[in-house]
């Protein structure tokens, strides 16, 4: 009999503020970084009005309540609750996040909620941005008052998503604000100024006694070596220290190993660089690590490592022209291509196995971990729209990769609670725009119409049986 996802596995489908929900400029809403970002001169896209989710909401939470859909990540923007980021609330901005997680309860679609998806008020963004301590103080009173908001009602709570995509595309890939590239020390520092952050407002919350649970979610990224030489497997190390290690160590160890900070410190080394830190924050990392209910784990990708000395050197590709991306960094290595494994039109290598590593790494590195919920994973695709039909089957087979890797782990003892595809409906991507196209329902931009693809019936047909279930089973 094929294996089966547990009784209370949620089937859920992910979301974020700034990438659905448009309305930048309604009801008070303060701007944010990607507000001045995405309307800069030369913009090729902008936030509004998205997929319109401020207005549609209700259609989109009734679509997955009848795609039985019972979870969905929503985050909250900042400056819609806060416009300045600080100071006085914004009444309408507390009403609409009142509405919406009482339209995802009574639809059944239980709401996991983030605090920050990167779009950090714009007054703190130009005042150093993460760099800046400043911001760890002001994230966790915004923190504080979302949990007195919403805490009676939200039973998962994140503090933020992937910390390392904010150091990683904004400072060494610099395809996010500031777009500053191969500024390897700013990013390490930006990890750590966030792991405070995160630390601090998981303790207040645990100090509210409130009913939900709270966590973080991370983009785990696989790290492979090419060949396995001794040269590239510490290049595979490296890699995986400032992009996955160094944060998990400090959320579930409250403290970084001695190994990790070998690592760190040669990268610094040879990037002429520093950490600071404060005696304080390895008090409230422990407190924390003691108390994180969950690790929301976003998972799309790894990378092949190959040993580099080179300078840094970073191309992206954000068009979706195969074959055009490099990755280098300094101290670090160089992420090559592997032609035995299929990728994606933005050159992501689709490479399930490397989320099963993950899911078994967390396990045995972070044994006090409670439970991982799959907060994101999903297909950047170019959907072809033909008379009111997407069939997306490369996103069904992507989908059912990943599915696979996660069964494989829970048979093996893995505590996996859910998995949330990247998205519900199609969204922005921050760095591609509209044509990348992730998710479960089609929306057409011109009048906000939502079209349920073949994978929504696929993954409402799974979720009904809690099987996997070949394509091929689906009329569409
Ligand atoms: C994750 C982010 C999401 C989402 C996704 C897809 O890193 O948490 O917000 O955008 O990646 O990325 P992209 O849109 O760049 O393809």
């Amino acid at each position: 009999m094929a294996q089966k996802f547990p009784e209370d596995f949620i089937f859920g489908g992910a979301t974020a503020a700034y990438q659905v929900e448009g309305a930048t400029q309604e009801d008070g809403r303060g701007p944010c970084v990607w507000d001045a970002y995405m309307n800069r001169p030369g913009s090729r896209f902008n936030a509004d009005p998205a997929s319109d989710f401020y207005h549609q909401y209700k259609q989109d939470l009734q679509l997955a309540h009848d795609f039985n859909i019972n979870g969905i990540r929503i985050s909250l923007s900042w400056t819609r609750i806060l416009p300045e980021g600080e100071g006085k609330v914004n009444p309408a901005g507390i009403d609409y996040y009142n509405k919406l997680i009482d339209e995802c309860i009574r639809q059944g679609v239980e709401p996991f909620v983030t605090l920050h998806h990167f779009d950090t008020p714009l007054k703190y963004f130009q005042n150093g941005h993460w760099l800046n301590r400043e911001l760890i103080d002001k994230f966790v009173d915004y923190a504080r008052i979302c949990f007195e908001a919403f805490g009676d009602r939200v039973t998962k709570w994140a503090t933020f998503n992937e910390p390392w995509s904010i150091a990683q595309n904004g400072y060494l890939a610099g395809n996010f604000p500031p777009n500053e590239t191969f500024q390897i020390a700013k990013a390490i520092q930006i990890e750590h100024n966030l792991m405070v952050a995160h630390a601090r407002a998981l303790n207040l919350y645990k100090s509210m006694n409130l009913p939900g649970k709270i966590g973080i979610v991370h983009t785990l990224e696989g790290k492979v070596p090419i060949m396995d030489t001794p040269e590239n497997q510490h290049a595979r190390d490296l890699d995986d220290a400032i992009s996955n290690r160094f944060m998990l160590d400090a959320c579930y160890l409250g403290k970084y190993s001695d190994t990790t900070m070998e690592l760190i410190h040669e990268i610094l080394q040879k990037n002429n660089g520093e950490l600071i830190t404060e005696a304080q924050d390895f008090v409230d990392f422990a407190k924390a690590a003691e108390q994180i209910d969950f690790l929301g784990m976003n998972y799309y990708s790894s990378h092949f490592l190959q040993a580099y000395e080179g300078e840094s050197q970073v191309v992206n590709n954000s068009t979706g022209e195969k074959g055009t991306s490099v990755f280098c960094l300094k101290g670090i290595g160089a992420r090559v291509s592997n032609p035995e494994v299929p990728t994606t039109d933005w050159d992501w290598p689709i490479y399930p196995e490397g989320m099963y590593m993950q899911l078994k790494r967390i396990a045995r590195d972070y044994p006090n971990y409670k439970e991982i919920f799959i907060s994101e994973n999903g297909m950047g695709y170019k959907d072809d729209f033909e008379d009111g039909k997407i069939d997306d089957t490369p996103r069904i087979e992507y989908v059912t990769k990943h599915l696979e890797a996660i069964l494989k782990a829970i048979a093996e003892g893995v505590n996996v609670g859910g998995y949330y595809i990247w998205s519900l409906m199609d969204v922005l991507s921050w760095s591609n725009g509209y044509n990348k196209r992730y998710g479960l329902f089609y929306v057409d931009y011109t009048d906000q119409k939502r079209y349920p693809k073949k994978s929504a019936y696929w993954y409402k047909a799974m979720s009904q049986r809690r099987e996997l279930l070949p394509v091929e089973e689906i009329a569409y």
